[in-house]
């Protein structure tokens, strides 16, 4: 820092302020790491209401600023529904009908018939208390034997989904109930054990919020499941055999289709990506660095969180980010892979190349590339409003949007939201 700008900085009182609130900052984490200290104890049953926002005047770009109260935000998986339950003498109690689903991954272009778990693929999310018992009832309504796998989490031996090494197949009709109790936190999910069923579609996320909620707090917690599909013309069914993929989805949907994720400017956003699938994704997002926070092992601590705008979601991983959401725009977050940001990928010939394009076009070698739909009308829904015209061309494959939103355009989403509108 230079004399002068030090100077400037004494005289206008800031440097005090700035070296105190960094230590203030940094002490609080590390007592945090050091001597856990609950603030307050998450509700057992439910986690956290989400307080109205508080309007942050000046928001510090990549400054980690510690809200005075910590808690856990429920998480949102935009268009996957959570799974209910119910509660015996303390155990959360819930069930999962492994289930043939028919489903759309893009509205009038592309219908699917998976497998998945309560008529969703992927299936719903489970969201959970570290501390929990937990107690799952899976109703295999496949026409072949099935289980399911507690992915990362530690259970008991014979809890752990493997046929035949840790529990019987679930034959067609039968169930099989899995109790446990989590010890852990952090990003987990299920899926059925049987390579090609997951080809299908059957998994779902299993989030397990920390007894201690995180500093610094996030006020908003988006979980999004990462698949890909491969889908003939003609053939809802997707080809598990095949090693190429033409349908790639976010929370079982293709962009544009999928669902904006809605932030308020100023606050602070936790992403959590899940992969399960034959590819591997690196997610880039537009418009901030983030930090890379977690992996499918739980919370990573604070000294090893790395920057980044890119995160490759591996196989069977998990990738927690998170930042401070002080840019406002509709920035994308996608697979940054060529193939994997296009929909319907599929090899076309003859007159469907080139349409009416001058001849002189044609000569060009490898012309058409782009190809280019507006789809606005079709995946309009409350989370869109405010949109660009046109803003659907830009969005194919495994792509979505993050909406950091000024105040008034944040309420006004938010309204037509709870008003469905
Ligand atoms: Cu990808």
């Amino acid at each position: 820092m230079s004399d002068s700008r030090r100077e400037f900085l004494k005289k206008s009182g800031l440097l005090g302020a700035r070296v105190l609130a960094g230590g203030g900052i940094v002490s609080a984490q590390h007592q945090g790491h050091m001597h856990p200290q609950p603030p307050e104890p998450p509700k057992p049953e439910q986690p956290a209401k989400q307080e109205a926002p508080t309007k942050k005047e000046t928001p510090a770009p990549r400054v980690a600023i510690p809200s005075q109260t910590s808690a856990n935000v429920p998480i949102e998986t935009p268009d996957v529904p959570k799974l209910p339950f119910t509660l015996d003498n303390g155990v959360k109690v819930f069930h999962l009908s492994a289930e043939v689903v028919k489903t759309t991954l893009l509205p009038g272009m592309r219908e699917m018939i998976g497998w998945g778990y309560n008529g969703s693929v992927p299936g719903p999310t489970i969201e959970v208390n570290e501390g929990d018992r937990v107690r799952i009832t899976l109703h295999n309504k496949l026409p072949e034997a099935t289980s399911i796998h507690w992915h990362g989490i530690e259970v008991p031996p014979a809890m752990d989904g493997v046929p035949f090494i840790s529990q019987p197949l679930i034959e067609p009709g039968a169930s099989f109930t899995y109790e446990f109790t989590l010890h852990q936190h952090g990003t987990f999910f299920y899926h059925s054990h049987g390579a090609m069923q997951q080809m299908m579609g059957t998994i779902g996320l299993f989030i397990i919020h920390p007894q201690t909620p995180h500093t610094p707090r996030c006020d908003k917690d988006f979980g999004l499941i990462l698949q890909e599909f491969a889908l003939l013309p003609n053939n809802p069914v997707p080809n598990t055999l095949k090693m190429e993929f033409n349908w790639l989805t976010i929370n079982g949907k293709a962009g544009p289709a999928t669902t904006p994720m809605i932030v308020r400017q100023g606050e602070r956003v936790r992403l959590r990506m899940v992969n399960l699938g034959m590819d591997h994704h690196p997610m880039h997002m537009h418009g901030h660095q983030f930090y890379v926070t977690g992996t499918e092992g739980g919370r990573a601590p604070e000294t090893a969180w790395y920057p980044g705008n890119t995160v490759l979601v591996g196989v069977a991983q998990a990738r927690d980010v998170e930042f401070e959401a002080v840019r406002a725009g509709n920035w994308m977050l996608h697979c940054h892979l060529p193939h994997h940001m296009m929909n319907n990928m599929i090899s076309m010939v003859g007159q469907n190349m080139g349409g009416a394009d001058e001849a002189q076009k044609k000569q060009v070698p490898g012309y058409p590339q782009e190809m280019v739909m507006i789809m606005d009308k079709e995946v309009a829904k409350p989370q869109t409003y405010g949109l660009p015209a046109g803003w659907t061309a830009s969005m194919m494959g495994m792509m979505t949007l993050v909406r950091v939103l000024p105040p008034e355009e944040y309420d006004e989403v938010q309204r037509r939201i709870r008003e469905g509108s």
